[in-house]
């Protein structure tokens, strides 16, 4: 289709380069997703880690899940791989000697928490142990450079992945910044983090991939340069590699293009 994107056009236009698959902590054969909508699990609560509860598979895209902990609000929805270590059978926490928790936020007195989990789980469809996968293993060390491309997770929306550029290396530490966002979504996080992927991961997965943002990141100055009528191009301004020179008109986006999702920010 004309207006899907293409890394490789797309890593031509902005004369980068995609950083290696070595790079990340993911697996180079991304796993099956055998989980279905509706199965229940364990998972550490991502608002207080240090407490395992009950959640259920709200949705799958790609090898990730959309996740809700029982007993919590539908505001709270959080995303997590199939080879993430916080998911787990259930069954796993009583294994280990542990106590299931009421999400941070449980919407009834906490009294309630032993029926509420009884209720919960009875009857319940349990994801199958063979649907959690090992996680990979991390990199040696941050093998990282300035200026390399990934797909990375936008955590102000995380159920959106989105082609991003690395701005700076700090010892473990990246700064992942979004292609065409102006930095307002940018972030640091630390090389194995999992919600960073190499090149090519959102089509392989069939997870959706964002286009780039519109917004160039240059000096006023040069936003005022006449656009071109020919050959709108979804250049990316924020490629701290290379520029072209001379410089090419600025993307402007129209009609579908330009559609951005439901502002939830
Ligand atoms: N609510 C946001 C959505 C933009 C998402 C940005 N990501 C793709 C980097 C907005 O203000 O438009």
């Amino acid at each position: 289709a004309k207006d899907a994107f293409s890394w490789e056009e797309y890593l031509k236009e902005t004369s980068s380069l995609p950083a290696p698959p070595g790079c990340f902590r993911q697996a180079r054969v991304p796993p099956s997703n055998d989980f279905k909508v509706g199965m229940k699990l364990e998972a550490h609560d991502p608002r207080n880690s240090t407490s395992v509860c009950i959640a259920t598979v709200m949705g799958l895209t790609g090898v990730r899940l959309r996740l809700r902990l029982d007993g919590s609000d539908n505001s709270n929805d959080f995303w997590r791989l199939v080879d993430s270590s916080d998911i787990q059978p259930i069954g796993s926490c009583e294994k280990n000697g542990d106590m299931l928790q009421p999400p941070l936020g449980f919407r009834m007195n906490a009294s309630s928490w032993p029926m509420f989990l009884l209720r919960t789980l009875n009857g319940a469809e349990m994801a199958p142990a063979a649907a959690f996968k090992k996680e990979p293993s991390r990199p040696p060390q941050n093998l990282f450079k300035f200026g390399m491309k990934l797909e990375a997770v936008d955590k102000k929306n995380p159920y959106l992945i989105c082609p991003a550029t690395i701005g700076e290396v700090k010892g473990d530490e990246v700064f992942v910044m979004f292609d065409g966002w102006r930095g307002a979504f940018d972030y640091w996080c630390r090389h194995e983090s999992r919600d960073v992927f190499p090149v090519g991961w959102c089509s392989l997965t069939k997870h959706s991939l964002q286009l780039p943002g519109n917004s160039a990141s240059l000096p006023k100055a040069v936003s005022i340069l006449p656009t071109s009528p020919s050959k709108p191009s979804r250049r990316s301004m924020q490629s701290p590699y290379r520029l072209p020179n001379p410089l090419p008109a600025l993307p402007v986006r129209k009609g579908v293009r330009g559609r951005r999702p439901k502002s939830e920010t």
